[in-house]
């Protein structure tokens, strides 16, 4: 079954929203920064050496939190980063309203990262919203700017947003996650006017 809008079993003012990228991106930061509940998590070391070089545990299999935002009460889930859980985030991105794909700018080659999770969510982002969120770019080693990955997404056939984010700050986390809620609403009303 393809992401919905709603979850089918709960009122309509219930989202979930799911948060992607690579390890070290902040999801579990993201998640932690704005959940108003104690958030549920997995974290253990890490194994892939992408991930341990990057830090020394790693979410494995989801991280859960719930924040109220515009009227919903937002269901929030973490993904894994290192590639041996991917399916993990198939399976959560199921009745999922939208994806926040979280890039860390300090990559070696963040590019590649996107790629990566723009192919392996291309079927879901072709039907759901979602907000490309860079970090680490505030970080010395930065290199990628934001109209680069603009670009790359046009060229590959992509049209979500990309917004720079430090999952370190509340206000900045909400920010991302309240143009995602609201670009959720307005497709739901450009399919209920059709
Ligand atoms: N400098 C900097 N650090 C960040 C930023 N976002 C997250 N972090 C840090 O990056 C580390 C990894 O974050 P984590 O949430 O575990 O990443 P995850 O693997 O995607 O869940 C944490 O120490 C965060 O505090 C950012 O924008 N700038
Ligand atoms: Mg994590």
């Amino acid at each position: 079954m393809g992401a919905v809008w709603m979850m089918s079993n709960e009122s309509p003012n219930v989202l979930k929203i799911v948060f992607v990228g690579n390890v070290g991106s902040g999801k579990t930061t993201c998640i932690n920064a704005i959940s108003e509940v104690p958030v549920v998590g997995t974290e253990v070391k890490a194994r892939e050496a992408e991930a341990l070089r990057r830090k020394p545990s790693t979410t494995v299999a989801m991280e859960y939190g719930i924040v109220h935002l515009n009227g919903f009460k937002l269901h929030l889930y973490g993904t894994p980063g290192q590639r041996r859980f991917s399916f993990m985030a198939n399976l959560l991105c199921n009745g999922s309203g939208g994806m926040v794909v979280m890039i860390d700018n300090g990559h070696a080659n963040p590019l590649v990262e996107l790629d990566y999770f723009l192919q392996f969510h291309k079927d879901y982002l072709n039907k759901c919203p979602a907000i490309i969120a860079i970090t680490h770019y505030d970080d010395n080693n930065t290199k990628t700017l934001l109209i680069e990955y603009h670009q790359y997404l046009c060229e590959h056939g992509f049209s979500c947003p990309v917004m720079r984010l430090d999952a370190r700050e509340k206000a900045e986390v909400l920010r991302v996650v309240d143009k995602l809620v609201l670009e959720i609403l307005r497709r739901k009303a450009h399919v209920l006017s059709n």
